[in-house]
């Protein structure tokens, strides 16, 4: 049986709200339904190298070790795939599959950098983020209230404001649960976007070949290709108590997984650290008097965000960063701010001074401790708890950025 794409491609016009909130495919008295969003950015290290050198672009290309060196290759581009060439391979065996492949070292930090902004973006949606690796996480934004809670539009959105953060791609999928978003997101890959309405579940499911559930291995799945079961629906026809003899404590997991169902949570390992907002101008701003013109409506959004982070957060920097005509960019960040208008001024001129030439981008932000995450936090006094600062949560007070929901 062949698996058709095109049935779970993306489809806009149709509000999801209502498709993941509405049919539940199995019997269970399940309590709410859920939104999960799984997002993997696009052979992620190839991407940035790419991205940072067009003479890469549009042949195979790859990133890793030195063939000579016994190097091994740590992803390759979309190109290069087609030789053969994978994660993981010895770089000299990937050379012998495609001779003109090129191979790049690692930029570890750059890596880094990436992945620290599409998580500042994945946490504008949703506070539960489990970030997989560097490149991969997955949403859960059954909560989220943008886009009147569709999930296939906060995807796209997502893959978006990506592309044009980061000019790399990232593919994305939804559906009720994470094994569905997670085979989803695999589904079009690269830049695509897939969506598993609860609806679809059963059959999406019923034509995966048995070798995309994560755990099956290569030998589990020849195991159950001898005895005539290549797709989950095809696993179907065991009992649980038949897959438990058969692949222990992994076979009740099967048994759900082969019909779609996961209850896993989606567990926030790590939370936010930063909050920014930044904004690209159309035309360089000339000087400073133009950067801090636009001061203020930046100031503005950076608040809107604070007021939605929770109330385990406080503010411990301020920072400000500007991206200059020539793409050099600076970011000055200071302790013991209030993260008041008149301290983002301080920043950015002291920033704009750094280069004193026409701007491209401006950004502020803060950084947080999370004291969910740090039970020994201790209040220094080198930072203010905005909260004590004004107790009457004043929303007109126009230096006052709310770090707390609930003021
Ligand atoms: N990676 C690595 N070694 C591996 C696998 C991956 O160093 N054996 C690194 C390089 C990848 C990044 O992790 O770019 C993300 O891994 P993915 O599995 O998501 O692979 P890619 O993003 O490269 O490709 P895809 O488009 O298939 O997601
Ligand atoms: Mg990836």
């Amino acid at each position: 049986m062949t698996l058709n794409p095109e049935a779970f491609s993306l489809s806009v016009s149709a509000p999801s709200l209502s498709e993941l909130a509405g049919e539940n495919v199995d019997e269970r008295p399940v309590s709410r339904q859920r939104k999960i969003i799984h997002v993997d950015a696009d052979c992620f290290f190839a991407a940035i190298e790419m991205r940072d050198d067009p003479k890469l672009r549009d042949r195979p290309m790859a990133v890793g070790g030195d063939p000579s060196r016994r190097g091994v290759i740590s992803t390759c581009n979309y190109e290069a795939r087609e030789f053969g060439v994978h994660s993981a391979m010895a770089s000299a065996y990937a050379k012998s599959l495609c001779p003109e492949l090129i191979i790049v070292p690692h930029r570890t930090e750059k890596y880094r950098e990436a992945s620290q902004i599409m998580r500042d973006i994945f946490f504008d949606y949703t506070d539960l983020v489990e970030p997989l690796s560097l490149d991969e996480a997955f949403l859960d934004v059954s909560e989220c209230e943008k886009h009147q809670g569709s999930a296939t539009l906060i995807a796209q959105e997502i893959r978006q404001r990506i592309e044009a953060a980061l000019s790399i791609t990232v593919s994305a999928g939804v559906g009720p649960n994470k094994f569905i978003a997670k085979v989803a997101s695999d589904w079009q890959k690269p830049d695509g976007l897939t969506v598993v309405t609860p609806a679809q579940v059963d059959t999406f499911t019923a034509q995966l070949p048995i070798k995309r559930v994560y755990g099956v291995g290569k030998v589990t799945a020849e195991k159950m290709h001898r005895v005539g079961v290549k797709t989950c629906g095809d696993l179907r026809r065991y009992s649980i108590f038949e897959l438990s003899e058969l692949f222990g404590s992994f076979g009740p997991r099967l048994h759900s997984l082969c019909r779609g169902q996961d209850e896993r949570l989606v567990k926030p390992s790590r939370r936010r650290k930063s909050l920014s907002v930044e904004h690209t101008y159309e035309q360089d701003l000339p000087s400073l008097v133009a950067c801090l013109d636009k001061l203020p409506e930046l100031f503005l959004q950076l608040k809107g965000r604070l007021e939605r982070v929770d109330e385990d957060y406080r503010v411990v920097k301020a920072f400000a960063k500007v991206k200059f005509d020539d793409f050099a960019s600076t970011t000055v960040e200071r302790v013991g701010t209030q993260a008041q208008i008149k301290d983002y001024k301080k920043l950015l001129q002291e920033a704009f001074e750094r280069g004193n030439r026409p701007v491209r981008l401006l950004g502020i932000g803060v950084r947080f401790v999370d004291l969910k995450e740090d039970e020994d936090f201790v209040q220094l006094d080198i930072f203010q708890d905005l909260r004590r600062l004004y107790p009457t949560g004043d929303p007109s007070h126009e230096d006052f950025i709310g770090p707390t929901r609930g003021q």
